[in-house]
């Protein structure tokens, strides 16, 4: 029998002792040895590497151990003593290794030797690095440029993934993915357009003097744990956090800080969340439209005393535009259809919006809650409605926070990896390196699938990630990929992505970010920027997995040698040598944001590439910082219907993206499987289901296609009524394709329509 609602969740604080354990598992099972340990106290700091997690900023004075459990964890990934060397592939056929789970993939540890796909034996055999290179060139040099397709994974440092970004282009095609266009593109198309400025303005030191914090949709207690601890000192002076968040994540709920030996000792937790508001999926702009009506009321009501008003008119007046449009919508809005939309009271968004009245600073964080849906880019403006109301962005301690996924994707996009021709100095870059460069706009993640399953795109080379894996509509995406006449990836460990591989297909093993990268001009670094614009140096020190391997930038400098005929200015060995040359390309490239790049690159706590919005510079069609007048209450794009839920796609506390480090969800107090499907209780006794009954979820976006994953085990949770939580990647099979952000095609990974099917006995 299920139980209640509020029962059904563990309710222990983030950090704690249970985080130290969660490393402890991570340390036995991948056996580093002491030095690798040592690696990790070099992490996130001036000379030492940069955290191969998360993007979150790296402050000016690191604590001694400035890595929180899952960063930790990604690095002692990397730094695992297993191997997985050709005798594994030689055991192993393709087909074979298409069964195994995703997990037991990567677990194989690291890649040691450059393979190349044998059709006749169905294996990856060894080759050497130059055969490898010949092949993709001549395969390369016969397929049109638009029919390939590069994509980046966030995680590639800024000088390969500025070169990768070249070779492209020097080929010619703009088809440049990146893995934020799965992600955070939402953020890069909604904030240019209303702010002019397609990153975040805050910086790190904003929360040291914020007085309030609207956090929607971003779970920092897994995808970013070093976040909470501004959040807990912001907590502690008075600052309070309303959160928005249908799941009830511990890491927003209490913290115990466990680089603190008195927390830790004593078990007493920061309370972080001031308000909890478990939203409906895609409710936020319902949600963030009752806020604004409240501070309305509230505006009004102050205007007949002394007190100072909320809203800040002066700023309006000289900084905005379109305001009247938005708030005639939040004037004939009613009450109770924002309730309905956003699943809450209106007394609960009135008490959000009493917190921002008595604010002087205000901060807005975000992550995929809001970036993955139908209309999350209306989620992004509205939310930007919110700050501008009181003037909150573009002064100290106030602004846009979106958390940024991959530790360099926002770098990515800066150098260059762009479908968008427009974003990228063209002109410039035809100058800088005497070619032509492609004018068409390329294909992002969407578009490249559409040409999968149409059969344009021919040949696929993948700088990092799982592709295949992280992309909705995963099946039917699969087919499709093995179509292909060349794949090529970059990777320092086996997934799926590499197994439904082209006709002819490479696997690269490159080195690892903390390994020591050795040039012939000698040790290399590389250089990242955090989400917050600050650009970090990285060293790696590790003797490298294996002797064969090569770093990203060798890697691509070497496709790119085998592609195109010698060219005066595409010194692929000199770039290769020392990666000092490449910096100086991106800031002759990008000379305002990257001025003294070589020398800056390791000042304490990074250097800032500023950001004009931060000064108030509107960068926008009309000048100014734009109101946006929201044209739906409810971000999902396929509404309620009888038997209908909102599949809400998750990352457990023990993955990154499609990276399973285990099955230990141990913030949700869900342990020892994957396959669940999450629901409220009382929706259990509606559905006649009961808790561990196995199920299939199905696909229920009208469209008429099958969509479905088995084998689901009914889990009671303390969710919103309506709405169902799955593991992703587990879950990709029932995205479909087309839904995805109206404006920046993000996949809507968040509000995916489905229905529950019962098994019968
Ligand atoms: N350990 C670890 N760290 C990671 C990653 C990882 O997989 N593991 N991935 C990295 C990457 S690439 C990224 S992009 C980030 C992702 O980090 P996040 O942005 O935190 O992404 P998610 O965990 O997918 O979901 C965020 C939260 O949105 C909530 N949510 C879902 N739907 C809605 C909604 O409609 N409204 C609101 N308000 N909230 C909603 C979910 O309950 C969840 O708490 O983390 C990065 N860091
Ligand atoms: N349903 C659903 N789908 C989603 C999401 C969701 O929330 N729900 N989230 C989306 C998001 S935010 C993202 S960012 C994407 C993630 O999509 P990707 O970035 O494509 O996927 P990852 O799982 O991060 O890639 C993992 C692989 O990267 C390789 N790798 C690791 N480190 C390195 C390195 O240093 N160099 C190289 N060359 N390779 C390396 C390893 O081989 C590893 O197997 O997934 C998206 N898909
Ligand atoms: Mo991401």
């Amino acid at each position: 029998m299920a139980k209640k609602a509020d029962a059904v969740q563990h309710e222990a604080p983030a950090g704690g002792w249970g985080s130290v354990a969660g490393m402890a598992k991570v340390l036995f099972r991948e056996k580093p040895t002491p030095a690798a340990l040592g690696t990790l106290l070099d992490q996130n700091k001036a000379g030492g590497f940069m955290c191969t997690s998360c993007a979150w900023g790296k402050p000016k004075h690191p604590h001694a151990f400035e890595f929180c459990e899952n960063g930790a964890k990604s690095t002692l990934w990397e730094l695992t003593s297993d191997r997985c060397t050709p005798d594994f592939f030689a055991a192993h056929t393709v087909t074979d290794l298409l069964n195994w789970p995703d997990y037991d993939l990567e677990m194989q540890g690291r890649l040691t030797e450059p393979l190349r796909y044998d059709g006749a034996t169905d294996r990856y055999v060894r080759c050497s690095w130059d055969e490898a290179f010949v092949g993709i060139g001549a395969s390369l040099r016969c397929l049109e440029p638009d029919s390939v397709v590069f994509y980046a994974s966030g995680k590639s440092a800024l000088e390969q993934s500025y070169l990768y970004g070249l070779t492209a282009r020097f080929y010619g095609t703009n088809n440049l993915p990146d893995s934020s266009n799965m992600c955070h593109e939402t953020t890069s198309v909604a904030l240019k357009k209303v702010i002019g400025s397609p990153v975040g303005t805050c910086v790190l030191e904003d929360f040291e003097t914020c007085d309030a914090i609207f956090y929607f949709g971003q779970n920092p207690g897994t995808n970013s744990p070093r976040f909470l601890h501004p959040l807990q000192e912001a907590v502690k002076r008075g600052c309070k956090i309303v959160t928005f968040n249908p799941v009830r994540e511990q890491g927003l709920v209490r913290f115990i800080n466990p680089q603190n030996p008195l927390q830790m000792l004593s078990g007493q937790a920061t309370e972080l969340s001031h308000l909890y508001l478990q939203v409906r999926p895609g409710g936020d702009i319902a949600a963030i439209m009752g806020v604004c009506k409240h501070i309305f009321a509230l505006d009004a009501a102050r205007s007949l005393t002394t007190q100072a008003s909320i809203i800040d008119r002066a700023f309006l007046a000289e900084h905005t535009s379109e305001y009247a449009a938005f708030e005639r919508t939040v004037e004939t809005t009613s009450w109770t259809d924002i309730e309905r939309e956003a699943g809450l009271t209106r007394a609960q968004l009135e008490a959000a919006a009493a917190v921002y009245a008595e604010a002087k600073n205000v901060i807005a964080v975000y992550g995929m809650g809001l970036t993955q849906h139908v209309h999350g880019s209306q989620s992004v403006g509205m939310l930007v409605n919110l700050l501008l109301l009181g003037g909150h962005i573009g002064r100290p301690g106030a602004g846009v926070c979106p958390v940024r996924g991959h530790s360099n994707v926002q770098g990515q996009r800066t150098v260059g990896i762009s479908e968008k021709p427009e974003l990228v100095p063209l002109d410039l870059l035809a100058g800088q390196f005497d070619f032509e460069p492609p004018r068409e706009k390329g294909m992002g993640t969407v578009e490249a699938c559409e040409g999968l399953l149409a059969g344009t795109v021919k040949g696929f080379i993948s700088l990092g990630g799982n592709f295949v894996r992280a992309i909705p509509d995963h099946e039917r995406m699969e087919a499709a990929w093995a179509r292909q006449e060349l794949t090529v990836y970059i990777a320092t460990k086996l997934n799926r992505s590499h197994l439904v591989h082209g006709r002819a297909s490479y696997l690269l093993p490159c080195l690892a970010r903390s390994e020591d990268d050795v040039q012939a001009d000698g040790s290399q670094s590389v250089s990242m920027e955090d989400s917050f614009s600050h650009i970090h140096g990285s060293i790696g020190k590790r003797s490298p997995a294996s002797t064969s391997l090569r770093s990203e930038v060798a890697i691509v400098a070497g496709i790119a040698k085998a592609t195109f005929p010698p060219h005066p200015k595409w010194q692929w060995d000199a770039w290769t040598a020392d990666y000092g040359r490449i910096r100086d390309l991106i800031e002759t490239t990008y000379p305002d944001q990257f001025k003294d790049y070589n020398r800056r690159m390791f000042d304490a706590g990074g250097f800032y590439r500023g950001n004009p919005a931060r000064k108030r510079d509107w960068k926008t069609e009309t000048g100014k910082a734009r109101f946006t007048d929201p044209t739906v209450l409810s971000a999902v794009g396929v509404g309620d219907a009888p038997g209908r839920y909102h599949l809400i796609t998750m990352r457990s506390n023990d993955q990154f993206n499609t990276t399973i480090y285990g099955h230990s969800d141990r913030l949700r107090g869900l342990e020892g499987s994957r396959m669940l499907l999450l629901m409220n209780p009382d929706d259990m006794i509606r559905d006649g289901l009961k808790q561990g009954e196995v199920v299939a979820l199905m696909g229920d976006a009208g469209d008429g296609a099958t969509r479905a994953v088995e084998g689901l085990a009914v889990t009671p949770f303390n969710l919103p009524s309506g709405c169902v939580g799955g593991y992703y990647p587990e879950m990709n099979p029932l995205v479909p394709l087309w839904y995805h952000d109206v404006e920046s095609k993000t996949p809507a990974a968040k509000g995916v329509p489905v229905r529950i099917q019962k098994i019968a006995r």
